[in-house]
């Protein structure tokens, strides 16, 4: 992860590469039986987790979602420590608490993430809250779908970081569904961004399937929350390519619509970017690095029973 200067096309593109691959092999193994529970993935939305990642200190903190996997793995967690909490181990970044819909690190500044939908929103203002009490100059970035912006905690959020002054950065990956409810079906409002200057936070639309494009957009916003400029809106225009969840039989949206977003991938957009020596020696790096990840997963133990109440507020 770096602050600023100028953006890396074959690190930017190794980022994407790890969560694309690592998504496709955690697909693999879930229906092979070895990990539980259910899966939402994040394939076609790599450029937003890595173009912001990018730009943030490790020092700063991030919230996610219930598809949490590229924003952990572009905050850096490692692939081990996600594979292991996807299996549900005790070497895993929950220590196999809070598996696939909890991951996250606090010690690589990404809270566990929060499945219930718009729940980053509520939490993000009091890191921000934190850090300006604190005078840090820390930032803190809230990721969350459209379909969060119906929710209430969505905008008490919004207006409370703006009364306030707080260094938040809200980034709004905007894939068009909420599970099988298109956009604008639920929004009279196209754009995320109009919701946001509603409350007098600027906000801006980026195309969320170019990773240079996203990682510019957040390199403002950042540097603008880290000078006391208050909260910031940047609504990523995407796509997630799989179905909502396991169990998506994708009725409600054409293959022809999937097709389009397809011709975009973020992997294909970037690709002009890097020779073909480079990419190769990703992609093998990538492959060892994941096959090292799920060895990793399958050796370690679980946890036992008795530290179920170890890390527990009481
Ligand atoms: C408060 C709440 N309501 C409903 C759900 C069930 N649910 C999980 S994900 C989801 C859709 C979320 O859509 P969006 O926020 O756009 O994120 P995306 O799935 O597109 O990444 C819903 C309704 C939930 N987890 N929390």
């Amino acid at each position: 992860m770096i602050e600023t200067g100028a953006p890396s096309a074959p690190a930017l593109y190794r980022g994407m590469l790890l969560i694309r691959r690592f998504e496709e092999r955690v697909f693999r193994l879930f229906l092979e039986g070895e990990i539980p529970g259910t899966l939402h993935q994040y394939q076609g939305q790599e450029a937003v987790a890595v173009g912001v990642c990018d730009v943030l200190r490790r020092d700063d903190w991030v919230t996610s979602t219930h598809r949490p996997h590229g924003h952990a793995l572009a905050k850096g967690v490692s692939a081990r420590e996600a594979m292991a909490e996807l299996y549900g181990k005790r070497t895993g970044a929950c220590k196999g608490k809070g598996g696939s819909m909890h991951l996250g690190d606090p010690a690589v500044g990404m809270l566990p993430a929060i499945a219930i939908v718009a729940g980053g929103a509520s939490v993000v203002s009091g890191m921000g809250l934190a850090m300006k009490l604190r005078a840090t100059d820390q930032v803190a970035v809230c990721f969350f779908g459209e379909g969060a912006t119906n929710e209430g905690a969505f905008h008490e959020s919004l207006n409370f970081s703006a009364v306030k002054d707080l260094p938040v950065v809200y980034v709004c990956e905007n894939n068009l569904y909420g599970a099988s409810t298109r956009y604008d079906l639920v929004s009279r409002v196209a754009d995320v961004a109009e919701r946001a200057r509603a409350y007098g936070v600027p906000a801006e639309i980026v195309d969320g399937m170019d990773v240079l494009a996203v990682r510019e957009a957040a390199a403002r916003a950042v540097a603008t929350a880290r000078d006391g400029g208050g909260p910031l809106v940047v609504e990523c225009k995407t796509y997630r390519f799989t179905g909502h969840s396991r169990s998506d039989g994708r009725g409600y949206r054409t293959r022809q619509e999937e097709e389009e977003w397809a011709s975009r991938d973020p992997l294909l957009v970037l690709r002009p970017h890097l020779d073909d020596a480079t990419e190769a020696r990703l992609e093998a790096e990538v492959k060892a690095e994941l096959d090292d990840a799920v060895e990793f997963a399958r050796s370690s133990p679980y946890p036992s029973p008795e530290e179920a109440l170890e890390d527990v507020y009481a």
